[in-house]
């Protein structure tokens, strides 16, 4: 399991306040304290009160600001394809573009970009008509996704498809249909796809949110899901994940199973 921190987005206000002042300290602050909790990406979104003019100088300063003192390689979070491409000219090693939906016109600006610099890509499964219910509307347009990442030579185990949740106080037919659809798609290609999610989202505006996360990232784990983006904050959700790892024999039994799982 990849956890992606989520933390370091224009969302949070500390972060917010930290773009518009210029100041590298809490940029650095989560990237330093991500990476200590088990983060092995960390995603970095400008937030929504940047203007799209100025993102993608944004992006770039986050990009370099988050890996100056920090080893972890970045997620770059934009619906803006000029932040996406000026994150990746400064990124050091395998970044990965978050994201491309399955609309044509979107795939064919941002899976060239993978290949160009040879970073991963996650692909949400949907488009201009939205997000589908049915697992097999998501297996669909994921299927169009590693179509043309296979047409742009982007390898397949470069993908990570995301079924996107969504909260469940609103859309609570949702989750049994993204359970499904991350097993499905381990089958549309060989090498596999990988697979991810924005966990915080199946919980947002609900009570108890953590433990929503928490029970919701196993459950996904146990339906083929490689990575998420996540609050790694939540220091018993790593565990839990370090616990599902082994049970799952992704890792090796020992007894100080959580600490191996956090070194790695
Ligand atoms: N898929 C992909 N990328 C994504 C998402 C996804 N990126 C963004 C998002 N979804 C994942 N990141 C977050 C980050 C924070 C929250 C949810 C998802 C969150 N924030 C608090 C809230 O909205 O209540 C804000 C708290 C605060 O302001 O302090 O829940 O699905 N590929």
């Amino acid at each position: 399991m990849i956890l992606i921190g989520e933390r370091i987005n224009g969302m949070f206000t500390d972060i917010r306040d930290a773009i518009l002042s210029k100041d590298p300290g809490p940029i650095k602050m989560h990237a330093q304290k991500q990476y200590e909790a088990g983060a092995r990406y960390l995603d970095v979104n400008t937030g929504p009160t940047v203007d799209p003019k100025e993102q993608p100088e944004v992006m770039e300063w986050l990009v370099k600001v988050t890996q100056e003192d920090c080893p972890l390689p970045c997620c770059i979070d934009s619906t803006n394809p000029k932040a996406i491409e000026a994150g990746l000219a400064v990124h050091k090693g395998k970044a990965m573009i978050n994201s491309t939906t399955a609309d044509q016109f979107k795939m064919d600006l941002y899976i060239p970009l993978a290949a160009k610099y040879n970073a991963a890509i996650i692909g949400l499964t949907m488009n201009d008509k939205g997000v589908p219910k049915s697992a097999a509307d998501r297996v669909a347009l994921a299927m169009e996704i590693v179509v043309n990442c296979d047409m742009n030579g982007v390898p397949t185990d470069d993908l990570f498809l995301d079924p996107l949740m969504l909260p469940c106080n609103v859309a609570q037919e949702h989750g049994v249909e993204v359970l499904e659809t991350l097993r499905q798609v381990k089958t549309l290609a060989d090498p596999a796809p990988k697979t991810t999610m924005g966990l915080s989202n199946s919980s947002q505006g609900c009570a108890n949110r953590h433990l929503i996360n928490r029970t919701f990232l196993i459950m996904s784990m146990a339906c083929g899901l490689d990575s998420a983006i996540a609050d790694v904050y939540d220091t018993q959700m790593v565990e839990e994940v370090a616990a599902a790892r082994v049970l799952m024999n992704q890792d090796i039994y020992c007894d100080s199973f959580v600490k191996t799982y956090l070194q790695r």
